[in-house]
Formats: structure tokens, C-alpha cells, sequence
């Protein structure tokens, strides 16, 4: 349970870091689980496609998070994922101050960067693994951005704070509060962070300045969305994104996964992400322009997610309206190229973004 104190330190800094909510044996079976999943190692993959760790994403503290955080509308969009760095001794990514409020009413694919007097709807919930208060690697945040305007500072506009997350711990951020990933800590000052391109310019002349980061970095990553206009764009603009793409996920729905998470019923759902993946299925079963047998439960299928997805805001509509009812495979087909002229015409306008250089590089102030 989240103390409305709590609840104030996260409307009022953008984050939150809450200690020992999972045991240490909850964690070293996280690990193991993640670790013994193919194909895990410096990527991340959804937890979808790990069936040991998929029960996380209904586990009821999480939702509690959720829920206690985003309101009773919290919905959860499928974006869980287990990521493991392997590094040798010394090695590191740089540190990149960013945030990932996108999808603006104009644009689908525009960084949100205006004042807001609320947080933004959309949270992660953090999971690192490893000892991040005694050792570099953690999650470096700028508390109160925000509710700033991001579209560019000035410098000593924003303080930065290295979250000191151990095992155990979780760390709920707003999505719109900058931060940046593998923050490093000074031996003589560990807990007095600095800009992340301060570091990457004291690291490369002092490596030794810094306190190491884990050679193996683990973290569990859970977003959740409330019930609102700027969640829809956010997920209609990460699920519209050939780079974000989910393989697996529309089958493990189909499959029946969801049957093993029956906590989730107690958060709204979001399919976009699912919908692009069985697009994905029955495209692969069409031949010479017609689908095959093959790809007609991925067809039917596609239509049972349609049927659920319900959107939150009347910008860039993609899910079209299909009712519960057996449709037949050429009003289906009819849906699937909706769908298909609407992925089309908005991934077009993934070119038109405003670049946002800043963000996409390391984010620097204006001296
Ligand atoms: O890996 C981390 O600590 C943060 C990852 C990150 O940058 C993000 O969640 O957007």
C-alpha cells in the first residue's frame, strides 16, 4: 500500500522509490528465470515470452503500484520487459538523458514537452536487480522535470539524483521525468550524481572516478497507462513503431496466456500492440494475395483482439469497431486492411517528427 505521502513525493518529483517490495529470494529467482530464457543477454524481452516471469506482470503489489499511482483506470499495454547487460570489467552504455512521453494530438510521433501541472499518465515500474546505491549502474532522474517544459533548459535548471535502488526495490517513474539509464557514482562523492554528460566526459579521461558498474545488469521493466487522451497517443506511438515491434505476443494471447495472469483482470487492457502482431501473423500466411487456412484462426484471432481494444481519445483512431459476433473472412479481411491503411498512413508520419536531436543524443543545456 502507497502512503498518500507517497503519492505526494511522486506528483511532486516525477518518481518513486519504494524499498523491499520483493524478497531476496524473489529476486534471485527473477534472475535465474530471466538469465535461463534464450537469447536475453544485452536485449530485452518481453515477458510475455518468458512463461516463468510472466506471472510478475499480474503480481498483486505491481498492480497495487499501478493502480495506487494511475487511479482505478490503470491499464496495463504490454510493455514488460526483462533486459540483461553482460559487460567485461569496465565496460558500459553511456548515459542518455531522455524522457518517453510521446504522441502529441498533432503528431503521433512528437516528444510531449510542455508544462503540465499533473504527472503524465504513463508509468514504468523498475526492478533493477542489482545494488545500484553502493555501485554505479543505476537509474539517474531529474526530479520535477516533469512538469517542466523539456523542449530545452537552461543549465542548473534541473538537479539530478541517482536512485539509490537496491534488490528488492522498485522504482516507479512518470514517463515524462527526465532520466537517464547506468548512472555512475563517484568514489569520493557517491551520492552527489552529476549530469550524465558530465560523466561521460570525466569517465573518459577517469574511469576511475567512478564507483564500477555490475558486470551483469539485470532490471524488469512494467509499464502501466491510466484511462486518458495522452495515454492513447503514447501507446498508439510506441505500437506504431516498426522498432517496437512484440513477436510472440498475439499467439500467447491466442494461446491463451492471459489464463495465467488472472490478476490482470483487474486493470484495463490495451491490444495495440497485439493487433500490429496478429496483423504480422496473417500477412505471413497470405500467398499470391489470399490468406491460407493457416492464417485464418490468426484472422479470427485479430478480430477477437479488435473486439477488446477499446481507445481512449479520437486522435489517429486504429482499432476499428468489430463486435462480438463471428464475422466472415471477408468482412474480416475488410478489418484487416483497415487496420493495414492506418498502420501505413501513420508509420508515414514517423518521418515528419520533429527530430528532437536533444533527446535523441544526450539531452544538454543551453549555457
Ligand atoms: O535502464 C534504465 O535504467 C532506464 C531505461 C530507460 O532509459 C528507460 O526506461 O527509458
Amino acid at each position: 500500500m502507497i502512503t498518500q505521502r507517497e503519492l505526494d513525493v511522486f506528483k511532486r518529483d516525477g518518481f518513486l522509490l519504494l524499498k523491499n517490495v520483493f524478497s531476496a529470494e524473489e529476486m534471485s529467482a527473477f534472475s535465474r528465470k530471466g538469465r535461463s530464457h534464450p537469447g536475453t543477454n544485452n536485449a530485452g524481452t518481453s515477458l510475455t515470452l518468458i512463461p516463468e516471469l510472466a506471472p510478475l506482470i499480474g503480481d498483486d503489489r505491481i498492480l497495487t503500484m499501478a493502480k495506487e499511482i494511475l487511479g482505478p483506470s490503470a491499464s496495463f499495454f504490454f510493455e514488460a520487459n526483462y533486459i540483461h547487460y553482460a559487460f567485461n570489467p569496465g565496460g558500459r552504455i553511456k548515459g542518455h538523458l531522455h524522457h518517453d512521453g510521446k504522441g502529441t494530438p498533432d503528431h503521433l510521433f512528437n516528444r510531449l514537452h510542455q508544462t503540465f501541472a499533473e504527472p503524465y499518465p504513463v508509468m514504468r515500474i523498475g526492478i533493477y536487480m542489482q545494488d545500484t546505491a553502493s555501485q554505479s549502474g543505476g537509474l539517474k532522474v531529474c526530479p520535477g522535470s516533469h512538469l517542466q517544459d523539456t523542449s530545452t533548459f537552461s543549465e542548473g535548471q534541473f538537479s539530478f539524483f541517482d536512485v539509490p535502488s537496491e534488490p528488492g526495490d522498485a522504482v516507479c517513474f512518470c514517463l515524462r521525468t527526465l532520466h537517464s539509464p547506468f548512472a555512475l557514482r563517484r568514489r569520493h562523492a557517491p551520492d552527489d550524481a552529476l549530469a550524465p554528460w558530465e560523466e561521460n566526459s570525466l569517465y573518459a579521461s577517469q574511469p576511475d572516478t567512478f564507483l564500477p558498474i555490475p558486470e551483469q545488469r539485470e532490471s524488469i521493466f512494467i509499464d502501466f497507462a491510466e484511462a486518458q487522451t495522452l495515454s492513447d497517443l503514447h501507446i498508439k506511438s510506441r505500437a506504431i513503431h516498426a522498432g517496437n515491434k512484440k513477436p510472440g505476443l498475439s499467439n500467447f494471447l491466442k494461446d491463451g496466456g492471459l489464463d495465467t495472469i488472472p490478476a490482470l483482470d483487474s486493470v484495463g487492457l490495451r491490444f495495440d500492440f497485439a493487433i500490429i502482431d496478429a496483423m504480422r501473423e496473417v500477412i505471413n500466411h497470405v500467398l499470391d494475395g489470399k490468406i491460407q487456412r493457416s492464417g485464418l484462426e490468426h484472422l479470427n484471432h485479430l478480430m477477437v483482439l479488435c473486439n477488446r481494444n477499446a481507445e481512449y481519445s479520437g486522435y489517429f483512431p486504429f482499432t476499428p469497431a468489430v463486435e462480438k459476433r463471428s464475422y466472415s473472412v471477408s468482412e474480416s479481411i475488410n478489418v484487416l486492411n483497415q487496420l493495414i491503411k492506418r498502420y501505413q498512413s501513420y508509420s508515414e508520419m514517423f518521418a515528419t517528427r520533429n527530430g528532437d536531436p536533444h533527446m535523441e543524443e544526450s539531452f544538454r543545456p543551453i549555457k
